[in-house]
């Protein structure tokens, strides 16, 4: 996959070059490219923001800048361009760094990426849109800053990419900066061979399957007591079936407990009897889905 992302803080990608993605990256499985927006800008100060029609507070993003930007990043297949630090971020690349020739994860010619916007305005980053987002060869994020980017923008690039205004959740951030980070690590760990195990996704909470909208429940490693906190019983006991059994009620309590939406929204079709039981315990009502007259 080739994921550019486009901001005015270049430096604040530097934790793509760790941990997973870093690996990813240096594999050659995912080719992170860093622009920074103000070279695209004409004037001596590089300004890419000024005051908003209609009045009002802060300041808006540009469009003749962004537009330049996106055309840039868009219409370079392949080779480097003018304002491209993504080797930079952070450091030695890992060419630099003696690592195995990265096999260039380019999309083929003639494929245009997705563009992906980050605001509190957009529709919800889930871990269904990650897993859709994780099959793209190409992702393009565009980091705003101030009240954001210019509207104008967005509806250019929807004639000619597919453009998605996406919020990682209810608060506001300062900038689309830390929103790209959350969702490039959501879509990266999805990627094949990223994660070492293939099951660990599959067990996500909110993954497709049969614990779709529970939340996981806890776990423990050894030592089997700690200061004087023991590990439950049932997961020492060797039991497959018990200990399946003891997850699904823990994931059942933690969900009703801190996300009695998701609980709320349980197919009552996908609970069994123990299920019913349990959420009674917690009087916890599950409805039927309401049917349209
Ligand atoms: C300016 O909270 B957010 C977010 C906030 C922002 C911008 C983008 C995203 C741009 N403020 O996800």
């Amino acid at each position: 996959m080739r994921l550019d992302i486009i901001s005015i803080f270049p430096e604040y990608f530097a934790p793509l070059d760790v941990s997973l993605i870093g690996k990813a990256r240096e594999r050659g499985t995912l080719d992170v490219r860093v622009h920074q927006l103000r070279d695209w800008a004409h004037d001596v100060h590089r300004t890419v923001d000024d005051t908003p029609y209609g009045g009002g507070p802060g300041m808006v993003m540009k469009p003749e800048v962004w537009g330049e930007a996106i055309d840039a990043v868009i219409g370079d297949v392949g080779g480097d361009v003018g304002g491209d630090v993504g080797g930079a971020v952070g450091g030695a690349s890992a060419e630099d760094e003696g690592h195995v020739t990265p096999q260039t994860a380019a999309p083929r010619a003639g494929g245009l990426p997705r563009l992906i916007v980050p605001t509190p305005s957009g529709r919800p980053f889930t871990q269904e849109l990650a897993q859709e987002l994780a099959q793209e060869p190409w992702l393009l994020f565009a980091c705003g800053r101030y009240e954001g980017i210019d509207s104008r923008v967005m509806e250019e690039y929807s004639g000619r990419l597919r453009v998605d205004e996406v919020s990682i959740g209810d608060y506001v951030l300062a900038g689309g900066e830390v929103a790209v980070l959350v969702m490039a690590e959501a879509i990266g760990r999805l990627l094949p061979g990223v994660l070492g195990n293939a099951q660990s996704v599959v067990d996500d909470s909110f993954a497709p399957g049969s614990m779709e909208n529970l939340v996981e429940g806890p776990v423990y490693t050894k030592p089997p007591v700690w200061r004087g906190h023991e590990v439950p019983a049932v997961l020492l006991s060797g039991h497959h079936g018990n200990v399946a059994r003891w997850r699904r009620d823990e994931a059942i309590r933690r969900t009703v407990r801190n996300r009695p939406e998701l609980a709320a929204a349980l197919d009552p079709e996908k609970l069994d009897k123990h299920d019913r039981k349990l959420l009674d315990e917690l009087s916890f009502r599950v409805r039927r889905k309401d049917v349209a007259n």
